[in-house]
Formats: structure tokens, sequence, C-alpha cells
């Protein structure tokens, strides 16, 4: 029997382009977005160089960390200061922040490979930036964008400027040319919830956090997804709806993601999205209200469905 006739191709030509999507931000702030797209797109051809092995050095927090880790700092740095658009890179990677240009409009924060023990596995791994005009310490409300670049089976971007969540995937042209081409536009998080993830040891996640998890399963039916790259994990919160937490736990009160190169960006896009996030404090607040001295400060992350962040506040009072 012949094979079923393959479903006709999309027709790239008609597709918006991350460029001509980007036309409605400030030039200045559509020029960076645009330059770290194209930065990340080339990156990738570098990857097979650095995929095995550690770099033989510590991070500033003591992690050691793999080539690729290093290189990826390395190369984002250099590539976003010649931008001339950068005057601040906070970066988890760098043992102190680069000052730059002090006449530059932006200051970012980068996760320069999130997802490194996924590197070797060939498992999806990414970028994490936020992009702010005022310098740190500052609270997740002030950004002016969050992006991140995924790779995986495909090479994704999702970014927003405050304007929804758009979603982009790079496509090839006949001439072996490569340009993000719009994939989702005005993103939401499905209000029927599908999927979460919870990071560290639950022996050590507060009791009730354990019993919520339990719910998840058991009364909201939600399937468990977590795949070492905090990335591709909320890549399925966002398209499939449900939670993600790195959470506060008896050994790690702070928990492990790092509050603006980590927490922040995410949070931003998942409330963009019409989502919500929480800190894990009593306060209660979204993590676009956290503030920390430090830009290697630690923060718990709980992100997802409003209706499930709400829940998990309740049960977390008990
Ligand atoms: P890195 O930035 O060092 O990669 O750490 C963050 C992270 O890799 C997240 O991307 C991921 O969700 C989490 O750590 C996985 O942590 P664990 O290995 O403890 O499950």
């Amino acid at each position: 029997m012949l094979s079923p006739k393959p479903s006709a191709p999309l027709d790239v030509s008609k597709l918006p382009t991350l460029d001509s999507h980007l036309k409605s931000l400030p030039p200045d702030l559509a020029r960076l977005i645009s330059s770290f797209a194209q930065i990340s797109m080339d990156m990738q051809t570098q990857f097979p160089k650095y995929l095995r092995g550690a770099s033989g050095d510590r991070n500033k927090y003591g992690e050691a960390t793999a080539k690729l880790d290093v290189w990826a700092n390395g190369h984002l740095c250099d590539s976003l200061i010649k931008t001339g658009l950068v005057r601040t890179i906070h970066s988890e990677e760098l043992g102190q922040p680069i000052y730059y240009n002090d006449s530059a409009p932006f200051v970012v924060t980068l996760d320069p490979l999130d997802g490194s023990s996924n590197i070797v596995t060939n498992n999806p791994f990414g970028i994490i930036m936020g992009i702010y005009r005022d310098d740190l310490p500052q609270k997740g409300r002030k950004l002016a964008a969050a992006v991140y670049k995924l790779y995986g089976p495909v090479n994704t971007l999702v970014y927003s400027a405050g304007l929804g969540v758009h979603e982009f995937v790079k496509h090839y042209h006949a001439d072996g040319s490569a340009e993000f081409l719009l994939l989702n536009e005005n993103i939401e998080l499905p209000k029927k919830a599908e999927v979460f993830g919870i990071g560290s040891d639950p022996l050590a996640w507060d009791s009730r956090l354990r019993s919520f998890a339990k719910d998840l399963f058991k009364k909201e039916k939600l399937k468990a997804r977590y795949c070492g790259s905090f990335v591709a994990d909320f890549s399925q919160v966002l398209h499939k709806g449900g939670f993600f937490a790195y959470p506060s736990t008896s050994k790690n009160p702070d928990g492990k993601f790092r509050l603006y190169y980590e927490c922040i960006p995410l949070a931003y896009l998942c409330e963009e999205a019409g989502g919500a996030s929480w800190d894990g404090r009593a306060s209660g607040g979204s993590i676009l209200d956290s503030k920390a001295d430090s830009a290697d400060a630690r923060s718990p992350l709980y992100l997802g469905n409003k209706d499930l962040i709400a829940k998990l506040k309740s049960a977390m009072r008990n």
C-alpha cells in the first residue's frame, strides 16, 4: 500500500517573522530581542564541540560547570555587548556582573544554559534572559521584556514585552538560511490544566506540598512532567496548562532557582499568559513582587494556572 498522502506543509511565506512582530516594540528593545534570537540560533551550530565533559572549573556557587555552560556564557556575553545595547550583564555563570557601557539602554539577566544536566543526555535545554531599563535590584514588574530560547526537537523562542506571550520557531529557507517565524501568538495557559512537575527531593518537601502533589494526581487528574530543564518544563505548562515548582525544602529553604536569572523572567511570562506565580512566602506575593539586593539570590518558585496556585496557597496555610 502506498504510504498515506502527507498532509500539505505549512506555507511559511505567509508567516510573520520575529522581526516584523517586534516592530510593535520600542526600536532599541526590538533590536536587542532580535539580536538575542540570532545569537541563540547561531550558537547551536557550536554545541557538538562542547557536549562532552566538565569544564574543570566551578562557578561562583562552587558548582562544577559543563564545558557548554562556560562557552555559552562567554559567547552570549561577548555577542550581547557587541550590540551596543547592554550596559550591564548579570549572569548565573559570571563571578561578577559585566559593566560595559554606561550610556547603553539595557541591563540583562542571563541563565546562559538552563538545564545543564541535560547536555550529555541530549535532552532539552535553553537560555533565559530578563531585560530591564533600570539597574538591579529591581522587581520583576519592571522588566522591559523576558525571553527564553528552547533547544528541543525544534528551535523555539518565546518572548513577552508586556503585550502578550508569543512563540516563534526556526524555519530553514531553500538557500539554507534560517529565520524565526511566528508559531503561536498571545499564548494563554489552557484553563483545563494537564501537567505538573515539582523539583528537588519529595522527602524534603513540606508535608503539605506532598499532600498537594498527591491531589494533583488524584483530584486534578494531572500527568507528571519533569525533564530537568526549567525552560522545557515551563513550556509544557505554557502550552498544556498546569503547575511547576522548585520549592523551598528542609535542606534548601530558599529553593534552588535564582530569583533574577530564572524565577522572575519565567514568572513574568507565566503571568503574561494568564497564569500566576508565588515565591512561597506568607505574604502570598507574586514572584514579580520579590526583590533581592544580591543578583545571585535564590527563591522558591511555584507557578502555573491561577486556580492551582490558589489551591496551593490554601493547602500551605493549613
Ligand atoms: P542550571 O541553571 O544550573 O541548569 O540549574 C537549573 C536547572 O537545571 C533547571 O533548568 C531544572 O529545572 C533544575 O535545575 C533541575 O534540577 P534537579 O537536577 O535538581 O532536578
